[in-house]
């Protein structure tokens, strides 16, 4: 039998309790005056997620020795700060579904989405503050202003056939790899690693979240609803050249790569059944897995640089899972 990637049993979670006490910090920081910020930041923030950004912190840290309490509110913060993106993309993209249930702009409407993302991507500053570190707040304004550059580069790109592959990676390194970067870096920077050290974490973060919204619009193509918790199609729906379109552009026949064209530049999904068709035999998905899987190496070699611990076992373990996962 051939084994999956994924089949072996994770080890013992080496920041299993941490994240249990980021947990609870989360629904604490999340408190407010206000009785509908509550609801809709409790709304979203228990509905689930991965947390993938706050267990990099606390991964990145544990590898380099570092206990303090510190490292809790920094996990904390990356996910506020990713939650708030969250908001805010699902009203640009007027996405009905997310982690399962109907997103807070379909439930709540999108000026209260909008508000409460800005609570928490404000509150998320507040407790930086109180982490006293200036060096913190340099990482977490530079990512923040890079994130909201990489959202505005892809609101240009809408609907633009001719987008390179190149420009595609550029959005994806600031929208998303970004964050990833700046919460290996911000473990780093705790554990009191040197520059080049703290230098090789960031890559590993920016290579995994490379990793990570490769394979992300590679499910809006192959995944299923149920499993991502999100609607598949979103992406041709909006005419998002992502780059398993561009992919496929580029393999398939000439009267093919017109009908897809006219699809990201008219952005609809009745088409989806047949361009999907497109996308699998040009083998567009694969070859996006692979680049996927190319950066995730890249960023298990960073692992690797690492002392030997159960913290390095469990981001390099991250690396095949980003890249092994249908949700
Ligand atoms: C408020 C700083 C700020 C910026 C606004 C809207 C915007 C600018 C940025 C959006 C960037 C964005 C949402 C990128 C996509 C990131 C992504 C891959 C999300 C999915 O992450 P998962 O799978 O989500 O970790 P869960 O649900 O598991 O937490």
């Amino acid at each position: 039998m051939i084994e999956s990637p994924v089949s072996k049993p994770a080890a013992a979670d080496p920041v299993e309790l941490a994240m249990l006490e980021v947990d609870a910090l989360i629904r604490q920081r999340l408190a407010s005056r206000v009785a509908l910020i509550d609801q809709i930041s409790g709304y979203i923030v228990n509905a689930g997620g991965k947390r993938i950004r706050p267990r990099l912190v606390l991964l990145f840290a544990e590898a380099f020795g570092c206990h303090g309490p510190e490292r809790l509110e920094l996990a904390a913060i990356v996910e506020f700060i990713h939650t708030a993106t969250l908001l805010h993309d699902d009203v640009v993209d007027e996405s009905a579904l997310r982690r399962g249930r109907a997103t807070a702009n379909a439930t709540f409407g999108n000026a209260a989405s909008v508000l409460v993302g800005d609570f928490l991507y404000s509150r998320a500053f507040q407790m930086m503050v109180s982490i006293d570190r200036m060096r913190v707040l340099e990482v977490l304004a530079d990512a923040t202003n890079v994130i909201a550059e990489g959202e505005v580069l892809q609101l240009m790109n809408m609907h633009d056939p001719d987008l390179t592959v190149e420009d595609y990676l550029r959005v994806i390194r600031y929208k998303t790899a970004k964050l990833f970067e700046a919460s290996a870096r911000l473990g780093a920077v705790l554990g009191g690693a040197d520059a080049a050290t703290e230098e090789s974490c960031a890559d590993y973060g920016r290579c995994l979240g490379t990793a990570f919204q490769l394979v992300d619009d590679l499910l809006d193509y192959e995944g299923d609803t149920t499993a991502l918790g999100k609607n598949v199609g979103d992406d041709l729906r909006e005419g998002k050249p992502t780059l398993p379109l561009l992919l496929a552009m580029e393999r398939a026949a000439p009267i093919e790569r017109e009908f897809i064209r006219r699809a990201i530049e008219e952005g609809e999904q009745q088409r989806l059944p047949e361009i999907l068709a497109v996308v699998r035999r040009t083998g567009a998905l694969e070859a996006t897995r692979a680049a996927a899987q190319q950066e995730a190496d890249k960023a298990r070699t960073r692992a690797l640089a690492l002392p030997p611990s159960r913290a390095r076992e469990a981001l390099i373990d991250l690396c095949v899972r980003s890249v092994h996962r249908s949700s």
